[in-house]
């Protein structure tokens, strides 16, 4: 397993890569240029910036996330082309300088969504992000936007880029006459067209799931089962088409049995890159993202890294979100603290599994 943290850039992130450097085990981060918007080329010498950054910290830049793809791709409009285009150009231009794997999504309209981002646990007083389906169903799309941008304490969120979610109105309209077939058919398109260019260029694509892991707002969403990753993996049969697999967006689907999706997939080599997290379940589509503790939530930990440790050790992996704890202000679910805990307690599952294997 190779451990990494998600660092947001130079100026950018609350968290320096020295203190990411710090944590036992780190060997790199899953890096992002938080400025783009979706459908821009992400040009040389914005990478390069990047990469050096990184490199000059000692850690490793392999993989980077939420290269996000147009609506227009989604919707399947004419223009998608010029989009698949810039998009084949970006996975070329990242492929230059190191990276291995990219995290993307297909979700319509919104990436992940939670109806707080700061909700109190009572428990031991920190903060974590929340979603609650009868609080969702009291707002409009556009309020959860407002509320969302007002809640992120300044900070950018990946996947909520405004440039997108400006039109959302028109946006929402459209989506009406698209059923799941329709998107399943723009998304094979999709992938027709990137997958080979990522196989000239030894760079696997990683589709992170729908979070939460069901349709929101009446949208169809595509990526939140085992099923339909089997149906995403069928579209376009390649080790360059593969899956994010989001221990906690997945998990917020109490149906998902997350050990055995990783070994599913692990065995067929279409794990690109792990995102792990707890969850602790608090109702019917309500739940709080806990620390990464087993016992503080709802999914078995030392499942899910045996899981991983059978079918895909080499994988990358990154402690996800974390709760705000000891008073630290920063990017919601991206403060150093929780998430540092978060791999320390990962590194600690991988050796005792390791050591029992080895015995
Ligand atoms: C949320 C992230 C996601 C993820 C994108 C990938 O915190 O895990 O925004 O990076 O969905 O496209």
């Amino acid at each position: 397993m190779k451990m990494t943290f998600r660092w947001y850039g130079e100026g950018r992130d609350t968290v320096s890569l020295k203190q990411i450097r710090q944590i036992p085990g780190m060997s790199g981060v899953m890096g992002v240029l938080d400025e783009k918007a979706a459908g821009e080329v992400w040009t040389e010498e914005e990478i390069k910036t990047y990469v050096d950054h990184v490199h000059a910290a000692g850690l490793e830049c392999e993989v980077i996330e939420s290269v996000n793809v147009h609506e227009d791709i989604k919707m399947g409009l004419p223009s998608r082309d010029k989009y698949i285009e810039n998009y084949c150009t970006t996975i070329r231009n990242l492929a230059k300088y190191g990276i291995k794997v990219i995290v993307y999504n297909f979700m319509p309209v919104f990436d992940w969504l939670r109806t707080d981002l700061a909700r109190l646990i009572p428990e031991d007083g920190s903060f974590s992000l929340y979603f609650d389906e009868k609080e969702l169903g009291e707002m409009t799309p556009l309020d959860i936007v407002r509320e969302t941008e007002k809640k992120s304490s300044g900070f950018s969120l990946p996947g909520w880029e405004k440039e997108r979610l400006a039109d959302l109105e028109t946006t929402l309209k459209r989506y009406e006459s698209i059923s799941k077939d329709d998107l399943r058919a723009n998304y094979k398109y999709f992938l027709e067209a990137i997958i080979p260019v990522c196989e000239q260029c030894g760079v696997v694509m990683a589709c992170h799931p729908d979070d939460p892991g069901w349709s929101i707002f009446g949208l169809p969403r595509i990526a939140h089962s085992q099923s339909d990753y089997d149906q995403i993996i069928a579209m376009y049969d390649s080790p360059s088409n593969a899956i994010c697999l989001c221990t906690g967006s997945l998990g917020s689907n109490r149906e998902n049995d997350i050990p055995a999706i990783i070994r599913h997939f692990g065995e067929k080599n279409r794990i690109g890159c792990l995102h792990v997290r707890n969850i602790k379940h608090l109702g019917h589509h309500k739940f709080r993202e806990s620390s990464h503790l087993s016992s503080d939530g709802d999914l078995d930990l030392f499942e899910i890294m045996r899981a991983v440790y059978d079918t895909c050790p080499d994988t990358y992996i990154r402690p996800d979100h974390g709760r705000m704890i000891w008073d630290e202000e920063a990017r919601p679910g991206y403060g150093l603290y929780d998430r540092a805990l978060g791999a320390a307690y990962i590194n600690g599952l991988w050796e005792a599994i390791s050591k029992m294997n080895k015995k």
